[in-house]
């Protein structure tokens, strides 16, 4: 590894965010009379109208002074589905579920809560038989993010409301997960994942611009790489800045992506320049890490939460799309031995890419000849078919259903980049239809914020086996706002 992690770090953690904050009250109709007084047992569901990630203020008055402490339970949800009082069955520890049980040793002072939720919904209980009663005074909510809603640009005259709403949502979602690094979700994992920080840096450039959060997340990163150089998926915050042990290759290379789109955005060459050797290094990695054959192993590659997909040619085209944006970094940077490299492995990672399209069908196929949609969106993203063959491509994945075999996609950040490969193949009617049926769906089902894992025909769907604790306001599912803006969609 050459590069100076410590110097990195410090970088990193000198970009922390300024904070912007805004009070949320319930919806009115929701809030609990406020002659009525509640003990043993009682409660009530506020709802907050709109998802928001922040702290929470509960004043209650008492009918008498209060001679014992005051016992309230908190339950937030982001969707209703998490106040299913069933025991909970998921893999992810159970303490993500933002249950919480207060006591206070004062009633009569308002309850803070000190730790930050993300919510629409909040259900308050008293469960003690205390001998004083309370009722409701008020319930506020500090909600927090570091996203600056005054730098959004309104969208053009004439773009329809569904549009306008699908655009909403995919900004509040941003909004919402932008907090002192970009996390993944606000509820689960509040964590900075790569392969998130890519698409969410790709719709802050064309929403809220904010620069230096990338920055940060990207200094944070090259900060704190496994010992070989191969970045970290995914980096906590807290309770101790370290990284996460699952290696991602796809993730590690999505450094390069997201540099090289920070460039293009910006064009500060210093950045490019400075962070250049981690770049290069993952490139280095995943080119070391490929068979006889010039494959890569997919199991280094994450793509989807999609069980049954054999996840081989995706990840092939992931690599080769990167080690291509590292081509292009090395440019900027100046790297001509390091260009001369990158050139070699595409030629022959393409290649063994181009190992698996089948010409007849004109479809990648993975080795088992199993078809799914990832394996043809990222064989089209790495760019290795020519304009005809992107277009055969396209049709016949359009014209393959479930009862083919075909494999679909399971998360909405799965989804973006086949809306990006419809886009880049010039199939803009499709892809239209795509954000407007997938995205569009969500809006319908009345989600505030668009979630981590949408499959239309299975609700209940969780990679975690248990579908509340799914994300519901979703880092990676963002990107609709991304796309509209960009291609001027209406
Ligand atoms: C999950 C999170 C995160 C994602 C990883 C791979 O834990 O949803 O967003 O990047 O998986």
């Amino acid at each position: 590894m050459n590069w100076d992690s410590g110097y990195f770090l410090e970088k990193g953690k000198k970009l922390y965010p300024e904070f912007h904050e805004t009070v949320c009250r319930p919806l009115p109709e929701t809030e609990p009379d406020k002659e009525l007084w509640m003990r043993c047992g009682s409660s009530f569901t506020l709802d907050f109208g709109t998802h928001l990630v922040g702290y929470v203020t509960l004043k209650v008055a008492c009918d008498h002074a209060p001679d014992s402490p005051l016992q309230a339970v908190f339950e937030f949800a982001e969707d209703r589905c998490e106040f299913d009082p069933a025991p909970y069955k998921g893999g992810l520890s159970s303490s993500w579920i933002q249950r919480e049980t207060v006591f206070s040793d004062n009633a009569l002072e308002p309850l803070s809560l000190p730790r930050r939720y993300a919510f629409r919904y909040l259900r308050i209980t008293f469960p003690a038989n205390t001998a004083y009663q309370v009722r409701y005074v008020s319930c506020e909510a500090r909600a927090v993010t570091s996203a600056d809603m005054s730098a959004v640009a309104p969208l053009p005259e004439g773009t329809s409301e569904a549009v306008r709403k699908i655009d909403e949502i995919a900004i509040r979602t941003l909004k919402n997960c932008m907090q002192s690094v970009f996390e993944d979700g606000p509820k689960r994992d509040r964590r900075l994942w790569l392969g998130d920080l890519y698409l969410q840096a790709k719709a802050n450039y064309l929403t809220f611009k904010n620069t230096d959060l990338v920055k940060r997340c990207l200094y944070l990163f090259a900060g704190i790489p496994h010992e070989n150089g191969c970045l970290s998926s995914a980096i906590f915050q807290e309770p101790i800045l370290m990284n996460q042990s699952w290696i991602l290759h796809d993730y590690a290379l999505f450094f390069a992506g997201c540099l090289k789109d920070l460039y293009e955005f910006e064009g500060d060459r210093e950045v490019v320049r400075e962070l250049w050797p981690v770049a290069f290094r993952q490139a280095e990695i995943a080119s070391e890490a490929v068979n006889e054959k010039g494959l890569v192993d997919p199991a280094y590659y994450f793509v989807d939460w999609c069980a049954p997909l054999d996840k081989t040619a995706a990840a092939q085209g992931i690599a080769v799309a990167m080690l291509k944006d590292t081509l292009f970094l090395a440019k900027v940077a100046g790297d001509a031995k390091a260009q001369a490299y990158l050139e070699a492995q595409i030629e022959r990672l393409s290649g063994a890419l181009m190992s698996l399209y089948d010409r007849e069908r004109k479809l990648f196929a993975a080795p088992g000849g199993q078809i799914s949609v990832q394996s043809q969106m990222w064989g089209i993203l790495a760019g290795v078919l020519d304009e005809t063959e992107v277009k055969d491509t396209l049709t016949a994945l359009g014209k393959l259903t479930a009862a083919d075999g075909l494999v679909d996609t399971v998360t909405p950040y799965a989804k973006h980049y086949y809306v990006d490969a419809l886009l880049k193949g010039g199939f803009r009617k499709e892809a239209e239809k795509l954000i407007m049926d997938y995205w569009g769906g969500m809006a319908e089902k009345g989600a505030d914020c668009f979630w981590e894992v949408y499959v239309p025909d299975q609700p209940d769907l969780s990679p975690y086996g248990d579908k509340r604790i799914n994300s519901f306001c979703h880092a990676w599912s963002c990107t609709p706002t991304y796309f509209i803006r960009k291609y001027g969609i209406k």
